[in-house]
Order: structure tokens, then C-alpha cells, then sequence
């Protein structure tokens, strides 16, 4: 049977040609996913974009009109037509308002393969036409991201260079896991993953005598092969946390002097913070205490505990995707440095092991394969997750990272590859930020929320409908990707769909440079091998390798451990930080004068979380779901079996229904002042009291007459639009203060997961205008 990669692993199909009859896991894959059983059922759903088609105000009064879109029907239109207008449009804008009014920042995963890769293509295209507005930066570690290349290096050098799994099974005593140790997360990787290790390594360690600590809201967001010990702090009270275990590691001087004073700075600028005498307030466990919940002995124990053991500390991407996101992951590297153990074999800190599968996955010899980008000669972008900010209030100057950045003004949106209608926060304020542009472009292969509120949908294939190649992040299984069936509809691969703009647009030569798909599979994957033969690997020839289940690309150090060379010698191998070292105190981030980001890592309380509030309201943690990969193929099996009353679940504490007189199946409605959406209610002791789980990716279904209501249970309804600090302005779409009751009126349908948008036939209209 033919074999195919997804972001949720392998598998191997039988199909007719048309349509893929089963799907069954790669038999290579130790630990496969059910995810992937949202791939067949969804290929020929009756939401999957067929045609081309035109929201009909844009049709009948060009661009502008915005206030349309999300309401208005749809006019089918052939390719042709649809090529004319995207060209005339994209023509228009670039001579009257050049590439700084195109955003073309296009955030999100689409599907795995390297050629079709969505971003690749269209910021390839956007390119060849002038450059684009870029979005900086991403969802899943926008705070860190920042961060981190001020205290220890860049999060691509930590993520490819983590401690492997081999070693950490072999050699980590205690793995205390901030935010969880993900089953459901690791299931993914960005670009595919061929076989899941963490499963085996988890349970070898364990074997070994390892412990495992899990300091999370939700106690089974770890794997159950962990075994792992509970404690569950007020979700975003990690800081606080933190804080006092460096305090009585330093009280109890069991903190590592001579690794602070050898590989790291600021240490001294930290302490007086730390014992208080800058403030009066000494960060010791009472005090952590009445921030946290958690007990002070139990902090007491845990810092004793962290200091005779070879100690892991992980820190979950979900950790900094909140205000002051970037203090938790500070105080992180903050304290195994105190410990002394980072560059050691299984101690030290890591930024996401459970995040994704990849990570712990050792580096190998180069990256597989992919599409070049070209130059973008526009240098106007924003940090990704302002994407509202700007439409609403172009002009306004924000800060970021040190610098100051004035939000362009936008005339058009392209989008092929990711839905903001899924991944913003506050969608009834990017509902309204969306009427503003002129013109919205988007490529889909479903009739997703972003698709239903954009001008020119084009219809895109999946990825089994092309032919690609496929791997993920530091996976060494690289997979032919044959295509499995011919494409839904009419659809087209993102690719062709740009050669015909390009080619309209007298840029077809440089966008295509004379090649057909197989062509550039052929032709990058030649150019690869011949790198590599460069440096003494040999890999197979491109037929060979095009006629494989897949080839293994090699591994570096399959014992790789983070920061070892630094460690042995931090003057020959520094780190690429301001001072070489770890920053502990960034006389950078000092610099910039930030309130909500001073030089060193602080307490500082969010403005919305249980502290504040007290017990008046609810916390809501708006995570990944464990049933798809974000909002893609919500109308698939899996995803949809897990609904509740058809609706996405939400899970609460016994105690906290009991309070509210709610039971298991009931549809609630979770409302705060920013919106309110319809869910289906399970009860589980598994989530702190206090506290309630929806994870993100309910294709978002709104009400006719208020956008602020969804009646399919989207958390980005609620969630705050806020960023994370004036450092990264990165998204806060984690953490939200809610409300629950009993939903007492008609339940409504929810139509979004179950047919398209009105669809009106192009005969009905007038071709020639
Ligand atoms: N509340 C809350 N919000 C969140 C998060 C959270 O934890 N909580 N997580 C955030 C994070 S970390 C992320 S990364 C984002 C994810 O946000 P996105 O990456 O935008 O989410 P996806 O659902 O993966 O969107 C991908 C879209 O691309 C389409 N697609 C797939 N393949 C192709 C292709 O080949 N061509 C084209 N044209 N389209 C294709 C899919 O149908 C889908 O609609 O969400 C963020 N939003
Ligand atoms: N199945 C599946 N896997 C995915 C994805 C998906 O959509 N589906 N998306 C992928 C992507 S793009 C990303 S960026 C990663 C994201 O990886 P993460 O950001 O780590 O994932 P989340 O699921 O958002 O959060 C993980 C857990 O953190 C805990 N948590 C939340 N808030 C707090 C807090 O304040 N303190 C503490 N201590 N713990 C907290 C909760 O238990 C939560 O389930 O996941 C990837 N993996
Ligand atoms: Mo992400």
C-alpha cells in the first residue's frame, strides 16, 4: 500500500483512484495517532471548497464593500474568470499602493510536504510581484521566541539542539514538567513525523527509576506511562512558583556558585530581587504560597529534591503563550542554572519537550529539501498575533524587542495555508478588522470561517491530491509523497494557482523558472543531494528515492545533549547571547525600558486569572486539541466523534458543576465581556477546580447578528487580544476568564461543519462585467 505524511505521522491508504477507501497507520510508526482517521472522511465532504468562487458584493461592487463579508453568498466562477480577477486586483494594488499595503504574512501550518509547503508558495509569489508585509514570528512560542536569544540563544537552536530522548531515558533522575508532558501534543510535528518517540523513552526512564513531576492544571495532559506526581498551581502563577524554589535553593545555598559565575551573568542583579531586600518582599515559599495554592513545604521539598537529583526542567511553549509569558520561561533557565546541570547529560532545561514530537529528536545532517522563497524587498511587518491591531489602527507606532514599528496600512490579504479565524484571539474584533481592507484573497481547501469571510476563495488540493515529499523538524524518516488520488472538484495545488497569476501577471518565468511540479521535486531534491556529497554523505538518487517507502536522512549525535559544548568551555563555544553567556540579567532588555519586561525575570501579576478574580469566576485554559491539529479537518472522524451534544466538549470539575447545578451532555454557554460560544459539558476530575478546559479549533460559527457568539464553541471568542508583554507583542491565547450556565433557550444548529456558504450559480450573473 502507498504510504503518505501528515503533521500527525504516516500512513498507508488504499484508493480507487478518487477518493481514499481506508486509512490505516504506517506500520514503521511505534506509536501512531488517531488523527489521522480526520483525513479520509473529510477529502469529499460537502464543506470541501470545489470552485472558485466570489462573495457577491465583491462581484457587484468591486473592492471594498467589507462589512459583506461573513454574511453575503458566494458566486461560483470558473478558473479563468477567478484568474482575472485575482490578477486585475493584485495589479491594482501593487501600481497604486506598492507591496506595504499587501499583507501577506499568510500565518499557519497548512499540510506537510516541502514543495506544496502554503507559506513557501505564496511568500515565493508575493515576492516575485514586489515582497509583501511579513507577520514576524508565530503562535506557539511568540514570547520565548523573543526572549530567549537575549538569556540563552535562538528557540531553532534549542528545539533542534534538545537533549535526546535516548540520553534523557538513560540518564535524567527527576523530570519535573512545567505545563504538562503532552501525549495529545506530541502526537504532531510540524512537516510530519515517521515513527513517535517520546512513548518509549518516557517508559525506559521511568524503568530506570525516574520521576516524574507534572505542575499543571490538567493532569492528563502528561503521558500516563509517566506515572507522574500532580500539583497544580492557578494557571498562570508559574512565575511565583519559580521564584520561591530559586529562593530556597539560594537560602539553603544548594544553588551552584561557580556555574553562576562561569556561565552566566547578572545572578547578583537577580538576587536582591529574589530575597527582597529591593522591595520588602522576600520570593519565599509562604509567599508563593498565597499566590500558587501550593503548599510552601511541598516548594520546600521540591527545591531539595530538584538539587540532589539530575534534574530536567521542561517548560511548555503553553507557559509563555499568556501575559508575562516571558517570566516563567526566564525563571526556568533561571533556575536550572542555579542548578548548575545545564550541558550535563539529563539535566538543565528544555523549552517544550511533549510540545511537539520532534522535539528530542537529535539534529540530523541537513533539513530535507524545499521551495525557495526569494527576497522579499518589502521590510514593513508586524509581530504576527497584531494582525487586528494593524487593520484597526494603522499608523500607530507599537513597541517591539527594542524598536519601535508603525502598523502599515493594508489594502489587500492573501492568505493561503492558515486560518485567523481559527488561531486569533477576540474574533469579534478581528470580524471587525477584517471589513477594512478593500480586497481578501485566500486559498482553502475547506469552506473554513477565514474562507467564509474573504472575498476570493480559491480551491485548493489536499495533500495526497499532489504530488510532494515530505519530513518533519529533525526527523530522519524522509517520505515520498506520490499522489493517492486526483483532486476533489476543481481544485488546484497552490502552486498552479501562481504560476497562472504569475504568468498573467509577466512574472511566470521567474515565479515557475520553467518547471513543473515533478520538475522542481526532481530538480531540489538533485540540488540536495549534491550538497550533501559535498560534505561526504551519500544519499540516493532522486528515482531511487522517488520509488521508496522512505529514506533515512542521517543523524549528527544520536546522543546529543543542549549546550555541552558550551558547557565545557563557554569561551570557545559561547553562546549567541550579548555576552556570550547565560543572561540571568539582559542589560539589553534593560535597556529598552519596558514596565512589563524589566531586565531580569519578575512576578508579575496577569490581569486576568484566579488571584484577581477570586472565586467569582472560572480560568479558562484555551489548549491544543487532542482530536485534530488546531481547526484542520474538524469535519473529520475523529474530531467529530469527540463532540459533545455536537458540540466542542468542555471540561469542568465535579465540584464546580456541582455548584453551578450542571451535568455531564449538557450544553452550556461560556460567556465574558468579550463573547460567549455554545459547548457541550464533561465533567472530569482530571481539571483543577476552579478551572475549565476548551481547546482551540471549533471552526467558529457565528451568530447572524452577533459575530461575538458562537454557537460551535471556538474559545477565541473569549480569549483577550492582549499581547504578552511590550517585549515580543505575542499572543495571550491560552489563558481567559470565563462564566459557565445552563444554555436554557432552542439549541441552535451549527452549520459551518456541515455545508457551505449559500452558493450562487455564476450563470445567474452577468460574465462580461
Ligand atoms: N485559543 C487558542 N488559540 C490558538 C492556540 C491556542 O493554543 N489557543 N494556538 C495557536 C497556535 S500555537 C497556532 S500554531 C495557531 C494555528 O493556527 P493555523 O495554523 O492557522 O491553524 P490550522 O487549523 O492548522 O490552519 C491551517 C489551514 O490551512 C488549510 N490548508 C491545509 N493545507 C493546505 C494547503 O496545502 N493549501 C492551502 N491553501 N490551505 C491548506 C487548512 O484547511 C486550514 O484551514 O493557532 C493559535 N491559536
Ligand atoms: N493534538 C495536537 N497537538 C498539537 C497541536 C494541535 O493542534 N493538536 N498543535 C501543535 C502546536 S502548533 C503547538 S504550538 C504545540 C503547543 O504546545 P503547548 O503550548 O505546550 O500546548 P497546549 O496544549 O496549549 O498546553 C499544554 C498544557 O499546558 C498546561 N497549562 C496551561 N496553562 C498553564 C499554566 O499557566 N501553567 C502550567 N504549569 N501549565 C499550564 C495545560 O495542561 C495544557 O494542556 O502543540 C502542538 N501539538
Ligand atoms: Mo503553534
Amino acid at each position: 500500500m502507498p504510504t503518505h505524511l501528515t503533521h500527525w505521522g504516516a500512513f498507508e491508504a488504499e484508493t480507487d483512484g478518487r477518493s481514499l477507501n481506508s486509512v490505516r497507520p504506517w506500520s514503521g510508526d511505534p506509536d501512531p495517532r488517531d488523527l489521522i482517521h480526520n483525513v479520509a472522511s473529510a477529502q469529499h465532504h460537502p464543506t470541501r471548497v470545489l470552485r472558485p468562487a466570489v462573495r457577491l458584493g465583491w462581484l457587484e461592487h468591486g473592492p471594498g464593500s467589507g462589512s459583506g463579508r461573513g454574511t453575503e453568498p458566494f458566486v461560483e466562477v470558473s478558473w479563468e474568470r477567478a484568474i482575472d480577477l485575482v490578477s486585475g486586483e493584485l495589479g491594482r494594488v501593487y501600481a497604486e499602493h506598492g507591496p506595504s499595503a499587501v499583507y501577506g504574512g499568510s500565518y499557519g501550518w497548512a499540510s506537510a510536504g516541502r514543495f506544496h509547503h502554503a507559506q513557501s508558495q505564496i511568500h515565493r509569489f508575493l515576492n516575485t510581484l514586489g515582497g509583501y508585509v511579513a507577520g514576524w514570528g508565530d503562535y506557539s512560542y511568540g514570547a520565548s521566541g523573543i526572549l530567549l536569544p537575549h538569556v540563552v540563544g535562538t528557540t531553532g537552536t534549542i528545539m533542534k539542539g534538545a537533549t535526546s530522548w535516548d540520553v534523557i531515558s538513560r540518564t535524567t533522575d527527576l523530570f519535573i514538567s512545567f505545563g504538562g508532558l503532552s501525549e495529545k501534543n506530541s502526537g504532531i510535528s510540524s512537516g510530519g513525523i515517521g515513527r513517535h518517540p517520546a512513548r518509549d523513552a518516557i517508559r525506559r526512564a521511568v524503568a530506570r527509576g525516574c520521576r516524574f513531576i507534572d505542575i499543571s492544571p490538567i493532569a492528563d495532559d502528561t503521558y500516563a506511562e509517566a506515572k507522574a506526581e500532580w500539583i497544580a498551581p492557578l494557571p498562570g502563577s508559574d512565575a511565583a512558583l519559580m521564584l520561591a524554589l530559586a529562593f530556597v535553593l539560594d537560602a539553603e545555598d544548594l544553588a551552584d556558585r561557580a556555574f553562576l559565575s562561569t556561565h552566566c551573568v547578572g545572578f547578583d542583579q537577580f538576587l536582591p530581587y529574589l530575597r527582597g531586600t529591593v522591595d520588602g518582599i522576600p520570593k519565599n515559599p509562604a509567599w508563593a504560597e498565597r499566590l500558587t495554592g501550593v503548599p510552601a513545604d511541598r516548594i520546600v521539598r521540591l527545591a531539595r529534591d530538584m538539587a540532589a537529583s539530575r534534574t530536567m526542567i521542561n517548560l511548555s511553549w503553553s507557559l509563555q503563550r499568556q501575559q508575562h509569558g516571558e517570566q516563567p520561561i526566564w525563571l526556568g533557565v533561571t533556575l536550572a542554572a542555579m542548578l548548575g546541570q545545564i550541558g550535563l547529560p539529563g539535566g538543565g532545561f528544555q523549552h517544550g519537550y511533549g510540545a511537539t514530537a520532534d522535539v528530542g529528536l537529535p539534529k540530523r545532517v541537513a533539513s530535507a529539501p524545499s521551495l525557495p522563497q526569494g527576497h522579499n524587498a518589502e521590510a514593513s511587518g508586524i509581530p504576527v498575533a497584531r494582525i487586528s491591531d494593524m487593520l484597526l489602527t494603522p499608523g500607530r507606532e507599537i513597541d517591539f524587542d527594542g524598536r519601535r514599528i508603525t502598523l502599515p496600512k493594508i489594502e489587500l490579504i492573501y492568505w493561503a495555508g492558515g486560518n485567523p479565524f481559527h488561531h486569533h484571539q477576540d474574533l469579534a474584533r478581528l470580524r471587525r478588522a477584517f471589513t477594512k481592507p478593500a480586497t481578501v484573497v485566500v486559498h482553502e481547501q475547506f469552506w473554513t470561517s477565514t474562507a467564509r469571510h474573504a472575498d476570493i476563495v480559491l480551491p485548493a488540493t489536499m495533500s495526497f491530491e499532489r504530488h510532494d515529499y515530505g519530513a518533519g523538524r529533525n526527523d530522519p524518516a524522509f517520505f515520498p509523497m506520490p499522489a493517492l488520488t486526483e483532486p476533489a472538484g476543481e481544485a488546484r495545488d497552490d502552486y498552479a494557482i501562481f504560476s497562472a497569476l504569475a504568468e498573467r501577471l509577466g512574472r511566470g518565468e521567474s515565479f515557475t523558472e520553467g518547471r513543473d511540479v515533478m520538475g522542481w521535486l526532481h530538480h531540489l531534491y538533485e540540488a540536495w543531494r549534491s550538497r550533501l556529497a559535498e560534505c561526504d554523505i551519500e544519499v540516493v538518487d532522486f528515482d531511487t528515492f522517488w520509488g521508496s517507502e522512505n529514506i533515512a536522512i542521517p543523524v549528527v549525535d544520536k546522543d546529543q545533549v543542549l549546550f555541552s559544548e558550551f558547557r565545557r568551555d563557554p569561551g570557545a563555544s559561547p553562546l549567541s547571547t550579548a555576552s556570550g553567556k547565560i543572561e540571568i540579567h539582559s542589560s539589553t532588555i534593560a535597556r529598552f525600558g519596558y514596565d512589563d519586561c524589566p531586565g531580569h525575570p519578575v512576578w508579575i501579576a496577569p490581569d486576568e486569572w484566579l488571584g484577581s478574580s477570586g472565586a467569582r469566576h472560572l480560568h479558562l485554559i484555551a489548549n491544543q486539541p487532542r482530536t485534530r491539529l488546531h481547526s484542520q479537518l474538524d469535519i473529520g472522524d475523529t474530531s467529530q466523534k469527540a463532540k459533545v451534544a455536537g458540540r466542542e466538549p468542555l471540561r469542568m470539575h465535579p465540584q464546580d458543576a456541582a455548584t453551578r447545578g450542571l451535568s455531564d451532555g449538557d450544553v452550556v454557554r461560556v460567556h465574558n465581556e468579550r463573547g460567549s460560544c455554545l459547548v457541550g459539558l464533561v465533567v472530569s476530575d482530571a481539571i483543577r477546580r476552579g478551572v475549565v478546559q476548551l481547546s482551540a479549533g471549533a471552526w467558529y460559527d457565528p451568530d447572524p447578528d452577533d459575530p461575538s457568539f458562537c454557537r460551535h464553541g471556538n474559545p477565541n471568542v473569549l480569549t483577550a487580544d492582549r499581547p504578552a508583554s511590550s517585549l515580543s507583542q505575542a499572543t495571550t491565547a491560552q489563558h481567559a476568564l470565563v462564566e459557565v450556565e445552563k444554555w436554557l433557550g432552542e439549541v441552535p444548529e451549527v452549520s459551518v461543519t456541515t455545508r457551505p456558504p449559500r452558493l450562487l450559480d455564476a450563470s445567474s450573473h452577468d460574465q462580461s462585467r
